[in-house]
């Protein structure tokens, strides 16, 4: 029996720091309609769907920055989300920030995505893992890049969900960069990673064309999906926010590494595929059948060690 699922990625043109919850979820409702309209039964929203990007500040005052998480999911904000989902028999990934006090009275802060099912249940949760940026502030920089005191790292690795057909696994942005991220949702037989990112068009310490960027945006998520045979939907946060360019480019990548969907704006902007979640089977049964092919023996360096060393001269 085959298993097909239209997948949609919502990508979101800018979000001004001033935009309120209640119209980033309308244009968010407004996009669900459209996919489902085209058929889609999945779709996938940005990283920090909610608000604007926030890292891109240093923000001192602990109230202001409080104000860019959410505390509940749903709440009475985002509910309009999960309604509509009901209503289409549409599941969803979001982004977000979550912040809340744990046992201790300590107070938790993570970069945060949720995998919503057709019935619109909650069913998977993922925390970043690799959080990019730096953790103080530098004034030097053009803009800022704070997930690194922002938020913790994640603490729940990279699960998978068996749920809407298949395997769904979730990453969010910096975590595209790095194969062992596909890797261990590859372990367990991931069909579709969902994932989505907010990455300035310019590098702000170093210099790289942004075609370089969309280049290195695109070729990560081409070679996670086909080094594991799986699906990959990447959907930006694009356009002008904040003053930066925000990069555009969602896509949704067969298990072949080929792009199938592709944006063409920087705006508010939904793309369709239709995905046999059978596609990557054939990859993963013959030059990626890791129970074959992989050796584990050799691997050891991977997790034993965080940065490279180089031998002695
Ligand atoms: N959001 C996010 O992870 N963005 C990063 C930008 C890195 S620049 C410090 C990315 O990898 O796209």
């Amino acid at each position: 029996m085959s298993r097909l699922i239209t997948v949609a990625a919502a990508q979101l043109g800018p979000i001004e720091r001033e935009e309120g919850r209640a119209s980033v979820v309308g244009r968010m409702t407004d996009m669900m309609r459209q996919a489902h309209a085209r058929g889609a039964r999945l779709v996938v929203f940005p990283e920090m769907a909610l608000t604007t990007f926030f890292p891109r500040w240093y923000i001192e005052d602990e109230a202001e920055l409080d104000s860019f998480y959410e505390t509940e999911m749903p709440s009475a904000q985002t509910q309009p989300l999960f309604d509509l989902a009901k209503e289409l028999g549409v599941g969803f990934y979001l982004g977000y920030s979550e912040m809340f006090f744990d046992e201790t009275g300590k107070k938790r802060r993570f970069n945060t995505a949720i995998l919503v099912n057709q019935q619109a249940e909650i069913v998977g949760k993922y925390r970043k893992v690799h959080l990019p940026g730096h953790a103080t502030h530098e004034p030097e920089r053009e803009w800022q890049h704070l997930e690194k005191g922002y938020f913790e790292v994640g603490d729940l690795g990279f699960p998978v969900f068996r749920t809407m057909g298949g395997v769904m696994g979730m990453c969010l942005c910096n975590d595209r960069r790095w194969p062992e991220t596909w890797r261990v949702m590859g372990m367990q037989d991931v069909d579709i990673v969902m994932l989505g990112y907010n990455t300035p068009v310019y590098n702000s310490i170093a210099a790289e064309s942004p075609h370089l960027r969309m280049f290195h945006n695109h070729i990560s998520m081409q070679a996670g999906a086909y080094q594991n045979g799986t699906w990959a939907v990447g959907t930006a946060k694009a356009g002008i926010e904040g003053g930066v360019d925000m990069m555009a480019g969602s896509c949704i990548i067969a298990p072949t590494g080929e792009i199938v969907a592709l944006a063409t704006t920087a705006e508010d902007e939904v793309i369709v595929a239709e995905c046999d979640l059978d596609r990557g089977r054939y990859i993963r049964d013959t030059v990626f059948n890791f129970a074959q092919h992989r050796r584990i023996e050799t691997y050891g360096l991977i997790t034993e060690r965080t940065e490279a060393i180089s031998p002695p001269e």
